[in-house]
């Protein structure tokens, strides 16, 4: 398939003073949206800062997939203080809980610097949802809103990332090339939101330098982490996190019952017994009224109406 054609040119850029319904509107409408300059180049100077041990340990990628010449960091939370406030960041949340806003709740997926290294080439163009086994979400149902910080200048060179805006509405499991993306070109502390479901790659670095980017992701909590954030880190640290970065972990219940512990226990009494509650919280809404806007429970003729 080619979509030459309508092919976009640009993909849109929003001012730091944004809000978090209009990044999800962008998101919505072309997959991808650029956020310039959220943060000074100061706040991702500390964060390399902390995280440099980590990412000079950090071996290059097993397949072509992960990048043979790229490192891929993880574990941020636990390694790194200053990551927490990237995690957290009022605009980045403002943006998911809009974008995901037709989920329950949802939670950080994976937390990664990926450094791509000169001579690297271009990643499969893919879409990030396919790590849920390729499962055929229905169309509009968005599972993931993503996050990718440049920790330095992202250009066409150095191996932005790279995007197909618009293509969230395409068919599934489709095949593209380089000459039908974009790169996403932005400026240290710029961020570029993307959603599971635009198609997308880490770009070929053809320059002399190693392309840093802190990839955060956030997915709808009924499904799985990529990042295992329990294990990840560690219970001693656990412990001296705030509760709202906690709960964004992983430590609460999913929907009505994901993720119990023993007893219908809520998972954060395992951190911190001091907030233990009884029982589960009354059944939410949609347990009493199940909910027939995703496509799942319409009739066919409705389907076919929205389609
Ligand atoms: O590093 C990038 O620019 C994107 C990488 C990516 O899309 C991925 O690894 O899934
Ligand atoms: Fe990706």
């Amino acid at each position: 398939m080619t979509i030459a054609a309508e092919k976009a040119t640009s993909l849109k850029h929003l001012p730091a003073t944004t809000s978090g319904e209009e990044i999800a509107a962008a998101l919505s409408a072309d997959g991808a949206v650029i956020v310039d300059n959220v943060v000074a180049p100061a706040a991702i100077d500390a964060l390399r800062a902390e995280l440099e041990p980590w990412l000079e340990a950090t071996a290059v990628g097993p397949d072509e997939f992960s990048g043979k010449r790229t490192r891929r960091t993880g574990g941020l939370i636990a390694r790194s203080p200053t990551s927490r406030d990237f995690v957290m960041h009022p605009l980045v949340l403002a943006a998911c809980a809009k974008f995901l806003g037709h989920a329950t709740s949802y939670q950080l997926h994976l937390t990664q610097v990926i450094a791509i290294g000169p001579g690297e080439p271009a990643q499969t163009i893919h879409r990030d949802q396919w790590a849920f086994d390729f499962f055929p979400f229905p169309k509009g149902y968005d599972v993931q809103c993503n996050t990718i910080w440049a920790m330095n200048d992202f250009t066409e060179e150095n191996g932005a990332t790279r995007v197909i805006p618009g293509s969230n509405h395409l068919e599934d499991r489709l095949r593209f090339e380089e000459k039908d993306t974009i790169p996403a070109e932005m400026s240290k502390g710029s961020i570029l939101f993307y959603s599971g479901s635009v198609y997308h790659a880490g770009g070929a670095n053809r320059s002399k330098q190693t392309r840093y980017g802190v990839n955060i992701t956030y997915n709808v909590s009924w499904l799985r982490q990529e990042e295992n954030q329990y294990l990840a880190t560690p219970l001693e640290i656990a412990r001296t996190l705030p509760v709202e970065l906690l709960r964004l972990m992983g430590y609460r219940l999913g929907a009505y019952a994901l993720g119990y512990v023993d007893d219908l226990r809520d998972p954060i009494e395992i951190v911190r017994p001091d907030l233990k509650r009884a029982g589960f919280a009354s059944l939410p809404a949609a347990v009493e009224r199940p909910r027939t806007d995703v496509g799942l429970t319409s009739s066919r003729a409705e389907r076919k109406r929205s389609a």
